[in-house]
């Protein structure tokens, strides 16, 4: 080889990019009870930095609350920052400081706290925005997006005022002021690189889960594939359901598939011949060693086989430091009508599993053995998912496909509201996979930053061309049509 003619050497570079040090669920605290168990159940389901608002709360309190909140973001390695007053940020030794407008200049707090810490200012145009760049702070926050009980705002920038500061400021820019669950995907939309909350984290039932729903907003802009789904599922020879119909329609929908298998099944479109469940050491190993290394945004579950398989997952999930949003598919029956959940797995699934659900998305057949209720109305289904949130599922998405009528609606009980996502129904029995299918879109869509109502539409949407597209194939029940499905695009 003569000396121009070098090798090419292609550097592939695996390691994560670096994230913006401020960006994700900015957390910030509030007055009332149990505040580090609040932060705690935060943190678990993802918050990136905490910042400490003690207002009038005496200096030893601050000392011995503001310290015991340090180490709990430390143990979470989530950034410490204190509100206002830069002597407490030093006194308890805080990752930073933030300023508000009547906190000082960023160079006083820059002398006082040095270059190593993150100082973020308070700001409500693009004249304040761009003096605090200049004057070294490392973030703005920028608000208020929406009014807000938390705090008397005089200034509502909006998500139109963020989205006209965005192009001119470089640094992070935190929105803040009545944000939401059902909102950030605006404020992000409009540019935000992390969202300031109070109220809607720390005074939900469920500050782990509300904090978990906003982390994965922020993966709608990311390039695809977009969000990564863990199913942990059986295997269908066939291919039309099972693990294969959950990689198809992950990864057809444009997110990134790991899959955890549970048990192999012998089947084709006519039913299922045999089946040999994997020891539940085994399933551990594999969610083991992908969580440890794949950064998972959902998870998904099918067949779990046996009550050891779903107790040593209900187990393992519990135990984990940050909470993975669970979507729960209870597949207990094949379509040809073959025991894919023993009988006595009900008791273990229902006590174990189900209370760790994001969602829960039975069919009726499921949700009747799950509640020993008949389903009969669409508003049976009502009563049914909101008796399945009370079991303990943050979510309910009961499926009416096995009911009769012109239309086949599907309800989504959130915790307060009940929602109908209806479709006209096509009668065929070309359904092989539809419950594995749909419940992967939802997790695909999900992991991809869609709020879970858009999420169930769009899954929904899929689910049904799927089944208006399938062809014929083998001489049971054909598989549901996912890559013509995903053509169409939700
Ligand atoms: N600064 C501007 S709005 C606000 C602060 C501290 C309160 C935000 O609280 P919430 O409950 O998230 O609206
Ligand atoms: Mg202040």
């Amino acid at each position: 080889m003569s000396a121009r003619q070098k090798p090419i050497r292609l550097v592939v570079n695996n390691s994560a990019p670096q994230p913006l040090p401020i960006s994700g669920v900015y957390l910030i605290t509030d007055l009332g009870d149990d505040l580090a168990g609040r932060v705690r159940r935060a943190l678990r389901g993802g918050v990136s930095v905490l910042q400490y608002r003690a207002k009038d709360k005496g200096h030893e309190l601050c000392l011995a609350e503001g310290g015991e909140l340090k180490q709990l973001c430390r143990s979470f390695g989530v950034a410490f920052i204190v509100n206002d007053d830069v002597q407490l940020a030093l006194a308890l030794e805080a990752d930073g400081v933030h300023l508000g407008q009547d906190d000082g200049s960023v160079s006083a707090a820059r002398e006082l706290l040095g270059p190593g810490r993150i100082i973020g200012k308070s700001t409500h145009n693009l004249d304040e925005a761009l003096q605090a760049e200049r004057d070294g702070a490392d973030y703005i926050g920028f608000g208020a997006m929406y009014p807000t009980d938390s705090k008397n705002v005089t200034h509502i920038a909006g998500t139109a005022g963020l989205a006209a500061i965005r192009d001119r400021v470089r640094l992070p820019i935190v929105a803040i002021g009545g944000i939401t669950t059902s909102n950030a995907c605006r404020v992000i939309d409009a540019g935000a690189d992390a969202v300031a909350v109070i109220s809607s984290v720390l005074s939900s039932p469920c500050p782990d889960i509300s904090t978990a729903e906003l982390k994965l907003l922020f993966n709608r802009n990311r390039p695809f594939p977009r969000g990564c789904v863990l199913t942990v599922a059986g295997s269908d020879s066939g291919g039309g359901a099972g693990i294969q119909a959950d990689i198809k329609t992950i990864s057809l929908l444009g997110s990134y598939a790991a899959s955890v298998l549970t048990a192999l099944t012998a089947q084709n479109t006519r039913g299922v011949s045999a089946i040999h469940g994997l020891p539940p050491s085994f399933v551990l190993e594999q969610l083991e060693t992908v969580l440890s290394d794949i950064p998972v945004d959902v998870i998904k579950t099918g067949m779990l086989h046996t009550p050891a398989i779903i107790s040593a997952l209900a187990e393992n999930l519990s135990e984990r430091s940050t909470m993975i949003p669970l979507i729960i598919d209870p597949v207990m029956v094949a379509k040809g009508g073959a025991a894919l959940m023993d009988r006595d797995a009900t008791h273990v699934f229902t006590r174990q599993l189900l209370p760790q659900a994001y969602l829960l998305t039975p069919n009726i057949p499921e949700a009747e053995r799950l509640l020993g209720t008949e389903i009969r109305t669409e508003a049976d289904m009502e009563k049914a998912a909101r008796a399945l949130h009370a079991l303990g599922a943050a979510n309910v998405l009961l499926k009416g496909g096995h009911l009769t009528g012109g239309y086949s609606s599907d309800v989504l009980f959130d915790g307060s509201d009940c929602h109908v996502f209806s479709s006209e129904r096509i009668f065929t029995s070309n359904t092989h996979g539809t419950g594995c299918s749909y419940a992967s879109a939802v997790a695909a869509f999900l992991s991809q930053g869609e709020p879970l109502r858009n999420a169930v539409e769009k899954a929904k949407q899929f689910i049904t061309s799927a089944i208006r597209l399938a062809r014929p194939l083998g001489k049971g029940h054909s598989p549901v049509n996912h890559y013509q499905a995903a053509l169409e695009k939700p």
